[in-house]
């Protein structure tokens, strides 16, 4: 098993990336890759789908506090990676997601960065509920370079202006930022989907937790909505060692908490990190690439 584990990893102890359909995945989820794809959704699965660093535990944290009605202690059951299984994720000889998935009692709450192409085929038809969160590019980038640098599960980011080409060009896990909101965009309007922006989250609340309190049909009175609210705040949420990750042993592959102290949790972070030729060519890059959607992000407040 340890040889097995061992070649899928470069001396660095840093697991490599494979690549499905043109995306780049890691090699641990690219070996699992046909169980994924027959993965058996139920029509009352809920879907939190996400790019990678769009705020997935945010929405993670306030559809669980919804769904147990606002009972922190009932929130407090498991970390929160336990209490969503992530269908696409491998890491042997842990259960992988699908493993997880398949043990855990419906209704279940799962979650994937898949992009739409490449989504097991039973979500669409078992007509799940989609719940995506959208954040803009630039601060994806940031937060996505930070968390490579800090986390021996994923790639060396490399340097930043060497990150920055990298991004640009999708050759990071779970592909092209640019294709993945527009495939998710284009996918709401023919499936039960809510799509929201994390930057409209961050600027109110309480109105995008509505939101999604109606979207899975779960009513709440005023004052558990404003416990929801202030429950998932991020300062609140840095110190849930059940949603910071915190709780999760340590181990050679893992050396950071969940909330690393370079975590900000804002819109805007990217200008302490893009230089002014790096924002003109990037949103060079970025009107071409967007040209054909209508979705739109606001980058900073
Ligand atoms: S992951 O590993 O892909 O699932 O990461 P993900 O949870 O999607 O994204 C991590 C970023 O989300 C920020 N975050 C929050 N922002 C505001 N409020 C709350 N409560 C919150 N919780 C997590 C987290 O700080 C990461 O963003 P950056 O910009 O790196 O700080």
């Amino acid at each position: 098993m340890a040889g097995e584990q061992g070649k899928d990893h470069k001396p660095e102890g840093r697991p490599e990336l494979g690549e499905v359909d043109g995306i780049l995945l890691p090699k641990a989820t690219c070996n699992e890759w046909s169980r994924i794809q027959s993965f058996q959704a139920k029509p009352d699965d809920l879907l939190i789908c996400t790019y990678p660093k769009a705020g997935t535990t945010w929405i993670q944290e306030i559809v669980d506090m919804i769904q147990q009605e606002g009972d922190l202690e009932k929130c407090q059951r498991a970390p929160v990676h336990q209490r969503h299984p992530f269908i696409e994720w491998a890491r042997p000889p842990q259960p992988s997601g699908v493993e997880q998935a398949d043990a855990m009692p419906s209704p279940r709450t799962l979650k994937t960065h898949l992009p739409v192409k490449l989504l097991p085929r039973s979500f669409w038809e078992q007509k799940c509920k989609f719940l995506y969160v959208a954040r803009n590019a630039k601060d994806c980038m940031v937060s996505y370079f930070h968390f490579q640098r800090m986390s021996k599960v994923v790639p060396d980011p490399g340097t930043w202006p060497e990150y920055f080409e990298t991004f640009m060009a999708g050759k990071v896990g779970w592909g092209p930022w640019y294709d993945h909101v527009k495939g998710w965009w284009k996918a709401k309007d023919s499936h039960h989907m809510l799509f929201l922006f994390y930057e409209d989250i961050k600027k109110n609340p309480k109105r995008e937790i509505q939101k999604v309190v109606q979207f899975l049909g779960k009513p709440l009175d005023e004052a558990t909505l404003d416990k929801i609210v202030h429950h998932t705040s991020f300062d609140v949420m840095k110190d849930n060692p059940m949603a910071n990750r915190a709780g999760v042993p340590a181990s050679p592959m893992r050396t950071f908490v969940y909330f690393p102290s370079c975590w900000k949790g804002t819109v805007g972070d990217w200008k302490n990190h893009f230089t002014v030729a790096q924002n003109e060519r990037f949103n060079e890059n970025y009107r071409r690439k967007m040209a054909d959607t209508t979705l739109t992000f606001s980058m900073e407040f």
